[in-house]
């Protein structure tokens, strides 16, 4: 008879949300800002999180080591289910549950990014080289869709701004422009004009630099499933979610703002800037509440989604209304 040793456990034998949090737990208390960073105003910080228990996907891979963030949210995370089966990832179809029913055509390895324009170090970078040259930390943002829903999500991730000194872009660099892939085989959404593809975003470079601007690889301690836009994409909570392009196969130093897609689609609706502004109506709805994906009642939409006192400093002198 087979008896599992406690040795032979691997973390991937543990699939189920409990477990995580627990896992999550620890690696706080084993933190240094232990005391500071498990209790809010006397509550432990993840007691609320959700009581449902859903098997996360037994066959992703586990992201380890990675370190907790000074800039997590306590608030209540939305639970894995959430997170993976309600997407915009117009590339798989438009409704919000094709993005986890479709792409498993998506193929994450190989993988690599291209980083060209004007940088000191251009070139074609493997995805595992990539995740070799980062440390992996945990970030538990809220993020807000135009659309007028949000979540709160553990990303696992490096800073965009680590990323970006690496390729030494020149004075001229003004701008990051991100492109996800395109293949009509991989991505079959693409073979309709729903959007142009490829779906394309960008950052001022001070934006970029910003120390909240995340590459995401992973999600829930995992790497990302395919419908969140594995194995990399961009996560910047302060703004709507559509700047957080998936699937990245391009990042480019502009020395010109570039064209991004919801812009060039709609420039009468979507800006460049897309900073989340409850004070800014969507000409066809209002920002000024969202509901968070799980909850009944509607919330205050708080402007820059709450990260005002971080991020509010880049945007001084600029036309509030022209953040959306
Ligand atoms: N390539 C690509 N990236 C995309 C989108 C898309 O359609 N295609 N949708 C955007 C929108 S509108 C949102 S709200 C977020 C959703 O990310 P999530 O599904 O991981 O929550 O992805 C953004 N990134
Ligand atoms: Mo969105």
């Amino acid at each position: 008879m087979l008896i599992k040793k406690p040795a032979d456990l691997r973390e991937s034998d543990v699939t189920d949300q409990s477990l995580y949090l627990r896992r999550r737990e620890f690696l706080q208390v084993a933190g240094s800002t232990a005391v500071a960073m498990a209790t809010v105003g006397g509550v432990p910080a993840f007691e609320g999180t959700s009581t449902v228990l859903h098997a996360q996907n037994p066959s992703a891979r586990k992201l380890e080591n990675f370190t907790k963030s000074a800039f997590n949210t306590d608030e209540k995370m939305n639970s894995y289910k959430d997170v993976t089966t309600y997407n915009n990832f117009y590339e798989f179809g438009l409704d919000k549950a094709d993005p986890a029913r479709y792409s498993s055509t998506l193929r994450p390895s190989p993988w690599s990014v291209v980083v060209d324009g004007q940088c000191g170090k251009p070139g074609t970078y493997t995805i595992e080289d990539i995740m070799k040259w980062f440390p992996l930390e945990e970030r538990i943002y809220r993020m807000r869709c135009v659309e007028a829903w949000s979540m709160v999500i553990p990303w696992v991730g490096f800073p965009l701004a680590d990323f970006v000194k690496r390729f030494q872009p020149t004075s001229r660099a003004k701008f990051v422009k991100f492109t996800t892939l395109v293949d009509t085989k991989q991505m079959p959404g693409q073979t309709e004009p729903a959007l142009p593809w490829p779906y394309v975003e960008g950052l001022r470079m001070d934006e970029a630099l910003h120390p909240l601007a995340l590459m995401a690889v992973g999600l829930y301690g995992e790497v990302l499933p395919n419908q969140n836009g594995a194995p990399i994409r961009l996560v910047v909570p302060w703004k709507y979610g559509f700047k957080g392009i998936k699937s990245i196969v391009r990042v480019s130093f502009e020395e010109s703002q570039p064209l991004n897609t919801w812009q060039r689609v709609r420039a009468d609706e979507y800006g460049f800037y897309a900073n989340v502004n409850p004070a800014v109506d969507h000409p066809r709805w209002s920002q000024a509440s969202e509901r968070r994906i799980g909850e009944f009642f509607k919330r205050k939409t708080l402007p820059f989604n709450g990260y005002a006192d971080h991020v509010a400093s880049l945007y001084t002198g600029m036309d509030p209304r022209k953040l959306y």
